[in-house]
């Protein structure tokens, strides 16, 4: 299987993050996708490559001009008003106040463009985040040409992103613009299978209406963890996509037993759908030691899944997202992997 990787996404290299109330070291860190990056070497999941660069056009596909146009030209605005530090949006356009047009002031386009205050934007994220972006594309461009499976070692994550906001530590959502890509190249169902510990609420939003894009999320249930506002198991679709997203919110403290039997509901939606790719937004962080989440899967669950995944027998794109037990976070990722190609 091949991994798709660039040293550009680790360009954006956040200090502190807002959480708890505290100003608190960072844990979407560089040393994440090092980390993964090493362990792909060391077991032998197959080349490494670098991706190339496809332009504006596919990342338009999902977010809108105007969002793209705000990452892009932020931090050069953001230090033309005398900032230094990484960015944090402090007001937010919530419910009674208006939908204006985007604010003049850096401070309020941030909060137009934001979902939390907790994901810091950097010196260096668009240059990172556009480089994640075409890891995902260029891993797909192997399954377009034939590979069974691929791996786009993505850093910073997307799945929290939608057309026009970031937060989550997602910028622009690989898996979502990976997707994009496959049916704009013309493969006719795209499925995503959305394993982070926290739901997609970006994938999700930007597919909610179609039927040619199944999005499934196994997560914590959104009235205990982040991201709150979506994610819970009434959300099904809408419109023409009505029936083709499907949640399954999970208890705090969900182990292997709860976690495989959603797992299995999943791929039985999966087996009815019979996607022609299916795209694995691959989060870790369900891991038992993850120091932001609380499921409680070993590393050896994640053979377990890779291996589930397999017996589909699809055509399958390991997009990852989040994990932050940083020392384990190679073994498990490429736990995941290995037990699909063993599988
Ligand atoms: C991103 B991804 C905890 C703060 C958590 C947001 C979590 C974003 C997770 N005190 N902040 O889905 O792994
Ligand atoms: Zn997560």
């Amino acid at each position: 299987m091949k991994t798709v990787f660039s040293l550009a996404q680790l360009a954006h290299a956040p200090e502190l993050e807002i959480s708890d109330g505290q100003l608190t070291p960072a844990v979407e860190i560089p040393s994440r996708a090092e980390i993964v990056r090493d362990e792909v070497i060391r077991r032998r999941i197959g080349p490494l490559w670098t991706p190339q660069d496809f332009g504006r056009a596919p990342l338009e596909r999902v977010h809108t001009p105007d969002y793209l146009d705000f990452l892009e030209g932020f931090w050069g605005r953001w230090t033309e008003a005398g900032r230094t530090r990484d960015a944090f949006p402090y007001v937010l356009p919530v419910r009674q106040l208006r939908p204006t047009p985007t604010p003049l002031a850096i401070d309020g386009a941030l909060g137009r463009y934001a979902f939390d205050t907790g994901t810091p934007l950097t010196a260096h994220t668009w240059e990172a985040a556009t480089a994640s972006a075409n890891t995902a594309l260029t891993a797909a461009r192997f399954l377009r040409e034939g590979d069974r499976a691929a791996f786009a070692l993505c850093r910073p994550p997307g799945h929290h992103a939608a057309a026009d906001y970031y937060g989550g530590y997602c910028f622009l959502n690989n898996a979502a613009i990976a997707a994009q890509w496959l049916r704009d190249q013309g493969t006719a169902r795209v499925a995503i299978l959305d394993i982070d510990y926290h739901h997609g609420n970006g994938t999700q939003s930007i597919f909610y209406d179609r039927s040619d894009v199944m999005v499934l999320n196994i997560h914590a249930d959104p009235r205990q963890d982040y991201p709150f506002f979506l994610g819970h198991a009434d959300e099904t679709g809408e419109k023409a996509g009505t029936g083709y997203t499907h949640n399954w919110p999970l208890p705090l403290g969900t182990d292997w037993t709860g976690y495989a039997a959603a797992l299995e509901e999943a791929c039985r939606w999966l087996g009815v759908y019979s996607p022609d790719v299916l795209i694995v937004s691959l989060g870790l962080d369900t891991y038992e030691a993850d120091p932001i989440s609380k499921f409680r899967l070993v590393s050896d669950d994640y053979l377990r899944i890779g291996a589930r995944l397999a017996r589909l027998g699809k055509p399958t794109l390991f997009v990852l997202e989040g994990g932050y037990a940083v020392d384990a976070l190679g073994l498990n990722c490429v736990n995941v992997l290995e037990g699909f190609l063993a599988g």
